[in-house]
C-alpha cells in the first residue's frame, strides 16, 4: 500500500528588523508566488501552510530608548524570534517537517532555540557567506541578523535572555536550549569579522571556507560535513539553515549584504541535496532573499534559485 506522504509545516517569517533594508519581509511571499507549495506537493509532501507569522509589535510594548542599543531593534526582533521558536516546536510536536521562511536571518535564533528545545542533539549545517556568531558585545554593526548563532551558543557572549524582547529564552523551559560549538558546520564562509574568527578559533568551530570549497570541491565538503556531524550517531538529525547570500551574487543579486565569491549554482544545489539525501535532514529554513534590492530580472533569478534550492532541501533529485 501507498505510504503517507510526509507532511511539512511551511512557517512564513516575514522579519526585516535584524538588518538594515526594507524588502526581506517579503522572502515568504515571492517564494510562494513562484510555486514553493506546488513543487512541495509534487514531490511527495503534504503541505501544512501557517501562512506568515505576525511580527508587528505595538510600539506602546517598544522600550524606544533601548532600540538603539548594539542589539538593533532586539524588542521586535526578540520577540519575533519567540513566534518562529514556538511555530517550529509546535510542528515538531505535530511530527511535521519545519520549514522557515525568512525574512533576514534574526529568525534563525528562533528556529535555533525551537530546534533545539525539541530535538537537543540536533546537529547544525549553517551555508552562509557569514558566520553570524557574534553578540551584542561583540557586533561591530548591531544587526542582529549577524547574530543568531552567537546568541545560541553556549560559552559565547552573555545569558541571552538578558537581551530585551529576549526574556523568553530564559524560562524553565527554553534555558537549555542552546547549541554546543561541536555541533554546527559553516558552509561558504568569506566575509568574518575579526572577533568573529577569534571566536571560531577559540571554540575550534569546523568552518568550510569558500577557500575549502576550492581545496576539496563540493562533493568533499559534504562528505566531511556529513562525517563530522554523524560520526558518533547516525541517526543525529540534522537542521539545515540557507542565507541565500552564500551563492554567489552573479546569481543571487537580491540579498541585504552580497559579497562575491560565492557557490557556484550547482554548488549551492549540491549542498542542498547531499543534506537532504543523508537521511538525517530534520528541519530546514532559506533567507534573506530580498527581491527589492535588485532590478526586475535579479529579483526573479534569486528568487528562482532560492526556489530551486529549497526544493532540491525538501527531497528533489534529478532522476
Ligand atoms: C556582519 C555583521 C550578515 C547576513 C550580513 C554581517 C552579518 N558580520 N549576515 N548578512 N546574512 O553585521 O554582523
Ligand atoms: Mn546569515
Ligand atoms: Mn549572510
Ligand atoms: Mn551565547
Amino acid at each position: 500500500h501507498l505510504a503517507r506522504p510526509k507532511t511539512v509545516s511551511v512557517i512564513g517569517c516575514p522579519m526585516t528588523f535584524g538588518q538594515p533594508f526594507v524588502g526581506t519581509d517579503n522572502g515568504p511571499e515571492y517564494l510562494r508566488q513562484a510555486g514553493l507549495l506546488e513543487n512541495l506537493t509534487s514531490i511527495g509532501w503534504r503541505v501544512h501552510d501557517l501562512g506568515d507569522l505576525d511580527f508587528h509589535v505595538n510600539p506602546s510594548e517598544v522600550d524606544l530608548s533601548l532600540e538603539k542599543s548594539n542589539a538593533k531593534n532586539s524588542q521586535i526582533v526578540g520577540k519575533g524570534c519567540e513566534k518562529v521558536a514556538n511555530a517550529v516546536m509546535d510542528a515538531i510536536k505535530e511530527n511535521r517537517f519545519p520549514l522557515t521562511l525568512g525574512g533576514d536571518h534574526s529568525i534563525g535564533a528562533g528556529s535555533l532555540a525551537g530546534i533545539l528545545k525539541a530535538r537537543p542533539n540536533t546537529g547544525v549545517i549553517w551555508v552562509d557567506a557569514h558566520a553570524d556568531i557574534n553578540t551584542p558585545e561583540m557586533s561591530e554593526s548591531g544587526n542582529m541578523h549577524g547574530m543568531p548563532v552567537g546568541l545560541l551558543m553556549n560559552g559565547v557572549g552573555g545569558d541571552p535572555s538578558k537581551i530585551p524582547g529576549f526574556e523568553w529564552l530564559g524560562s524553565e523551559d527554553m534555558k537549555d536550549a542552546r547549541l554546543d560549538s561541536s555541533a554546527i558546520v559553516y558552509i561558504g564562509l568569506r566575509d568574518v569579522d575579526t572577533k568573529e574568527r577569534e571566536v571560531l578559533r577559540e571554540k575550534g568551530i569546523k568552518t568550510f571556507t569558500m577557500f575549502d570549497v576550492d581545496k576539496y570541491g563540493i562533493g568533499g565538503v559534504m562528505e566531511q560535513t556529513l562525517d563530522y556531524l554523524l560520526k558518533d550517531d547516525k541517526d543525529r538529525p540534522i537542521h539545515l539553515s540557507y542565507d541565500i547570500d552564500a551563492v554567489d551574487p552573479i546569481l543571487a543579486p537580491a540579498t541585504g549584504t552580497a559579497v562575491r565569491g560565492g557557490l557556484t549554482y550547482r554548488e549551492a544545489h549540491y549542498v542542498a541535496e547531499a543534506t537532504a539525501r543523508s537521511g538525517n535532514l530534520a528541519s530546514a529554513e532559506i533567507v534573506e532573499l530580498n527581491p527589492t534590492l535588485s532590478n526586475d530580472e535579479g529579483a526573479r533569478e534569486t528568487v528562482e534559485l532560492g526556489l530551486g534550492i529549497v526544493t532540491s532541501i525538501m527531497g528533489k533529485s534529478i532522476i
